[in-house]
């Protein structure tokens, strides 16, 4: 047994003696630093898609910072706001007139969500562990390994070195904190649990710490519970904590869960719950918990490796290769960062949990920025950009969970507010599954959050070719949604074109009728909606009414800057470098406009030309992809290195200044919010590989800092799955392979193939895309 764990110890050190001759360290897949993370944005997040924690790595004591995906603010509501629906047509008619302060005031009064406001995500407890004189510990380093989903400090006191390793575990739901010393008999120290939330009381019982609470505001109940088991020495209790004596290795497993069951029910037991998660993880050692989890990991983190070649910094830590000022010479920064983005979503999106929000599971605010919510005109669906082509499909359960829910309550939404069939969702939801305009009129009537959401059911089938999803769970959410729309889109009278409204182009220019997003998102439904009633064949004059009305939505308009409109007045300002860039939607992640039509791609062109490429870390993260729509590689990169430049946390809490990224890589907005994160990591996949237009495009937007590389495991639409190297800037070689097989057309450049794949085969081409003989 101690053979085993110190072979492990060696393993997680095997970085800190890394040498030519010894284990080479792959530094496109660990975070590591010289000190203990000061603040929040330095600590290093681990979560098993439900329980995170920040892993802070103190001398002094150990936090980790937890949360339980389930944890908000408030009770199960209805927000709609009865009699709205009568003040639809005067909203209406007032923008047509060119009223528009006067109708925000009287959507303002009338129309908005009761309470105005939705509910908050929030923090659950603190682990704390104060190991006795630690803090004169040295040759200190930090790490987390993306690739084995381990945090883990290492450090001498003294002649003995201490290793702290700590996962969160999804095949067992706890969260693990195993602390090793190399001398028997040296971890001495203590333990205790707290909380944020008020009123909260610990309990100890032999070696266990139970707390137990409710959220402040609004009595959600939780629970969370820590068992300590040492070996080698004893736990003790002291008060409201624990004390360890003389062990040689700890091993803390931590439960937690709230009383949250689902949306409209918090009946659940959290002690219940939590007491169950303890015994039966309790049950299994330490070494049987981490190959579980990390067998758990792989399985998913495994399936794609992305090579960009490695140069200039990468032996650095990773806040000082961060602080360079020009990091194109570090191309393993960028793979870490894509790494990175899929290492987050597999901790915060699992089966069975709640969707990733704005700070995906992590957050230790009482009054997060935003409220740690779902805003629905960009960031949650921007969080689940990666899912499908990086190869993390499992992770849309919980999103697809999340839009069953906002179409029930959407139903409500759509009833009250518009008097229309179908579901309508605004441009946020909490975890009450708010869908009724919010905050002030000027930029929550936004209806076409749902509509976008069912983008995300369509693709899973374009990616999967899985007819049962369509027929069972995609099709009848698209379906109700547009019925929505059918209901809803009225005719403009200046043109005698369908449009939408009241609405806005998110968070831009205020309350109008027809913004040119609403319009691409409404076409992009009605077109999903027809294809699938086709193919599970069914409701045959629905989808001929679809096709009809699509027809008549206002087109996209070219305005006289060259530019793309926004809205459907040609007042774009050219020097308007707002960082929302709806308009734009239609490129990426839409498909309204391509380069099939050359006029209109050069027109959003223009539009983001103009928008400039600074902006926040989402507005960075979208840019991307966008640059890359528009086979622009070095754009596309240029983008990436901004999205790269170093944020610090500001102590005070500041929150000025450009978007980036902190020394913990989590995106900056800033504050953290870690939508940018994946859209970092969708568009390397859509620099290196697109199939939104019906054949697979290799290294469409390869940029000249990345000469050379591979990417293997991405996923096309279709059912492909591919593994492409490229040197020179040409593509060298590309296998496809196929689990459900099909025709393929591959392009790259200006040669394009035709693949005819049986199921489970896959086929090899060369540079020219013609078949290598092996
Ligand atoms: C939208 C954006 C903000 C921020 C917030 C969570 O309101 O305009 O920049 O990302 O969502």
């Amino acid at each position: 047994m101690k053979l085993i764990r110190a072979f492990f110890a060696l393993c997680l050190l095997a970085p800190l003696f890394a040498t030519a001759a010894a284990v080479h360290p792959d530094y496109s897949k660990i975070l590591w630093y010289r000190q203990p993370a000061q603040v929040w944005t330095e600590a290093l997040p681990v979560g098993n898609g439900r329980l995170g924690a920040m892993v802070f790595g103190g001398l002094a004591e150990e936090r980790l910072q937890l949360n339980e995906d389930t944890l908000w603010t408030g009770q199960p509501r209805d927000y709609t706001h009865e009699g709205a629906a009568k003040h639809l047509p005067e909203i209406r008619r007032l923008l047509t007139e060119g009223k528009q302060k006067e109708a925000e005031a009287l959507a303002m009064e009338k129309f908005m969500s009761k309470p105005l406001r939705q509910e908050m995500y929030q923090p659950m407890a603190d682990l704390w562990i104060a190991l006795t004189g630690h803090e004169a510990a040295t040759d200190y380093r930090r790490q987390l390994d993306l690739s084995s989903a381990m945090a883990s400090v290492n450090y001498r006191v003294g002649e003995t070195r201490f290793t702290r390793t700590t996962f969160s575990s999804f095949p067992d739901q706890v969260l693990v904190q195993h602390i090793f010393a190399e001398e028997p008999g040296k971890v001495n120290g203590r333990i205790r649990l707290t909380s944020p939330q008020e009123g909260f009381t610990v309990k100890a019982e032999k070696n266990e710490l139970h707390l137990t609470g409710k959220v402040s505001n609004g009595g959600l109940p939780f629970a969370v519970s820590v068992r300590v088991i040492a070996e080698g020495g004893t736990v003790e209790i002291n008060g409201e904590s624990l004390e360890v004596s003389g062990a040689t290795a700890v091993t803390c497993i931590v439960a937690g869960a709230s009383a949250y069951k689902r949306y409209d029910d918090i009946s659940g037991d959290a002690s219940a719950r939590v007491a169950d998660y303890l015994k039966r993880a309790s049950a299994l050692n330490f070494d049987e918990l981490r190959k579980r989890h990390a067998r758990d990991h792989h399985a998913l983190f495994d399936r794609v490796r992305l090579d960009l070649g490695a140069g200039g910094s990468w032996r650095l830590p990773t806040d000082e290769r961060l602080a360079i000022a020009d990091k194109s010479g570090d191309p393993s920064l960028a793979t870490l960062l894509f790494n990175y983005g899929r290492y987050l979503l597999i901790a915060s999106s699992r089966e069975g949990d709640q969707a990733a929000n704005l700070q995906g599971i992590w957050n230790h605010h009482l009054v997060p920025p935003w409220g740690s919510k779902y805003t629905t005109n960009i960031n949650a669906q921007m969080n689940y950009w990666p899912s499908e082509v990086a190869n993390l499909t499992e992770t849309n359960e919980a999103l697809f969970r999340l839009i069953d829910e906002v179409r029930e309550t959407g139903r409500r939404t759509a009833k009250v507010h518009y008097d229309a069939p179908g579901w309508v969702l605004h441009h946020n939801t909490d975890g009450w599954r708010g869908t009724a305009p919010i905050n002030n009129s000027n930029h929550g009537i936004w209806p076409t959050g749902g509509a976008w959401f069912c983008l995300h059911l369509w693709e899973h089938y374009r990616f999967s070719r899985d007819k049962s999803f369509l027929a069972e769970v995609a099709y009848p959410v698209m379906k109700e949604a547009s019925e929505f729309f059918v209901a809803t889109l009225v005719t403009d009278p200046k043109s005698g074109k369908l449009i939408s409204g009241p609405s806005n182009s998110p968070e831009h220019g205020g309350l109008v009728m027809g913004p040119t997003m609403d319009h691409q998102i409404i076409r992009g439904l009605f077109t999903w909606t027809a294809e699938a009633a086709r193919i599970v064949k069914k409701d045959e004059a629905f989808a001929a009414k679809l096709d009809a009305m699509r027809a008549q939505i206002a087109p996209n308009q070219i305005g006289k800057h060259g530019q793309l409109q926004e809205w459907l007045e040609d007042r774009d300002d050219p020097a308007d470098v707002h960082r929302h860039v709806s308009h734009l939607w239609g490129v990426f992640p839409g498909e309204d406009i391509t380069w099939k039509t050359p006029e209109l791609m050069r027109a959003a062109r223009q539009s983001l030309l103009y928008r400039g490429d600074g902006g926040t870390g989402w507005s960075l993260g979208w840019k991307i992809s966008l640059w890359a729509r528009f086979l622009d590689g070095d754009h596309a990169h240029k983008i990436l290195m901004n999205q790269l430049n170093f944020v610090r946390e500001d102590p005070a809490g500041s929150n000025k200044g450009p978007g980036g990224t902190y020394p913990n890589l989590f995106d900056a907005h800033p504050p953290f919010q870690i939508d940018g994160n994946f859209a970092a990591t969708a568009g390397i996949c859509e620099m290196l590989v697109q199939s939104h237009t019906g054949d697979i495009v290799l290294l469409p937007a390869l940029p000249s800092a990345w000469p050379t590389g591979a990417i293997s495991g991405l996923r096309a639409r279709g059912g492909a799955e591919l593994k492409l190297s490229w040197e020179h800037g040409k593509l060298k070689e590309v296998s496809v392979s196929s689990a459900i097989g099909g025709k393929f057309i591959l392009r790259c450049g200006e040669q394009t193939t035709e693949v005819l794949l049986e199921p489970q085969k896959n086929a090899m081409l060369g540079a020219d895309l013609k078949p290598l003989k092996i």
